[in-house]
């Protein structure tokens, strides 16, 4: 009996190739806006496992796909409601990132104001001698009060994390979570204004573009710090960069950007940031059980007519 074919366009973790090769037939190509494949082994791709985004016209070129399976909690670059509206599902990797990306905000955030990257660059540097002490940090987190722009699975994990920090915490989200012991604010920037240090962890949405504005960090002050580990898409960098320059507020933290891998030189050149390159999630052990979780999507979908993880936008089952 012919095997289900299963399209790979573009890079994929090792992992997940290993247990879809064990069952499926794995075609994979190189990622293109129109991919390499003739009309008779398109029309044979039955499942998807992708990083990163699928274009629109790959549901085209792809006439009997049943489930698009993506590495990443974020489906942004994939447009799930025509998906849902074709009967295609889509599954993400929710929750097994949740403690990795929560610890790395909670990182970002120390370094940012406890400066230990710069400071670790002046040891290495030789400056570490007999009389000589790298300067005292402006800021501190002891009396903070941070705001978390997204309460959701990553969100709460960070929220978490942050209690045994004794900081004051507040969030921001269109809907209240009535259990969540925080102060709740139905705006960003009324959430600015109470807070000090503002970490972003919200998907990109149209909702959420360029949010955190130069209101929002005028609001949160001259001593405010910044930390981004949602998407670089909710973020004014060029707001940001100048805040920054013009210390209008103090310091940012950020693991996500407008336009990877493009930093902006702005941001490079600016006093008071920590910019590492989207590691939120990036351990060995994480990315394993994100690539595990794609692969036991397409293989519960295939084997039991019913995947893991589907997103809201698409059905569960056929
Ligand atoms: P989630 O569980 O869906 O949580 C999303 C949160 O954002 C919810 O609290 C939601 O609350 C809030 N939200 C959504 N739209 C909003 C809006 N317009 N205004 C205010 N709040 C809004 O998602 P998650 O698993 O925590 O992941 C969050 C995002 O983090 C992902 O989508 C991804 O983009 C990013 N991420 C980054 C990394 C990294 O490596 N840096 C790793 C994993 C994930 P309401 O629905 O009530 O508004
Ligand atoms: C990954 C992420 O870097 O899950 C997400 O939404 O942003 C990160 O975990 C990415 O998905 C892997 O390419």
């Amino acid at each position: 009996m012919s095997r289900i074919a299963v399209l790979v366009p573009g890079k994929m973790h090792d992992r997940v190739l290993a247990q879809l090769k064990d069952r499926f037939e794995v075609i994979s190509v190189q990622r293109k806006e129109t991919l390499d494949l003739d009309a008779e082994t398109a029309k044979r791709i039955r499942g998807v496992a992708v990083s990163g985004a699928f274009p629109a016209a790959w549901f085209e070129q792809l006439p009997n796909i049943e489930i698009v399976a993506s590495f990443g909690v974020g489906y942004d670059g994939i447009d799930a409601r025509l998906a849902g509206s074709k009967g295609i599902i889509v599954t993400n990797t929710p929750d097994v990132l949740n403690d990795e990306v929560a610890d790395t905000a909670i990182a970002l955030l120390l370094n940012t104001v406890r400066e230990l990257p710069k400071a670790e660059n002046w040891l290495r540097a030789g400056n570490w001698k007999p009389g000589a002490a790298y300067p005292l940090t402006r800021f501190s987190l002891k009396g903070r009060h941070v705001g978390l722009y997204g309460l959701g699975r990553i969100g709460l994990e960070i929220a978490r994390r942050l209690e045994p920090f004794k900081v004051k915490i507040s969030y921001h989200t269109r809907s209240r979570h009535a259990d969540a012991p925080y102060d709740y604010h139905s705006t960003l920037k009324g959430l600015a204004e109470a807070v000090d240090t503002l970490i972003a962890i919200v998907p990109k949405t149209p909702q959420t573009h360029k949010t955190v504005d130069a209101e929002v960090l005028s609001a949160l002050g001259p001593d405010g710090i910044v930390i981004n580990i949602g998407r670089g898409w909710t973020v004014d960098e060029d707001a940001l960069t100048a805040a920054l320059t013009a210390g209008t507020i103090g310091a940012a933290g950020l693991d996500v950007f407008y336009d990877e891998p493009h930093v902006p030189a702005g941001l490079l050149a600016a006093p008071n940031t920590v910019l590492v390159p989207h590691v939120g999630s990036a351990s060995i052990p994480t990315r394993n059980a994100m690539a595990d979780l794609v692969a036991r999507n397409l293989i519960a979908w295939f084997e039991q007519g019913e995947p893991v993880t589907p997103v809201a936008e698409t059905p569960a089952r056929k």
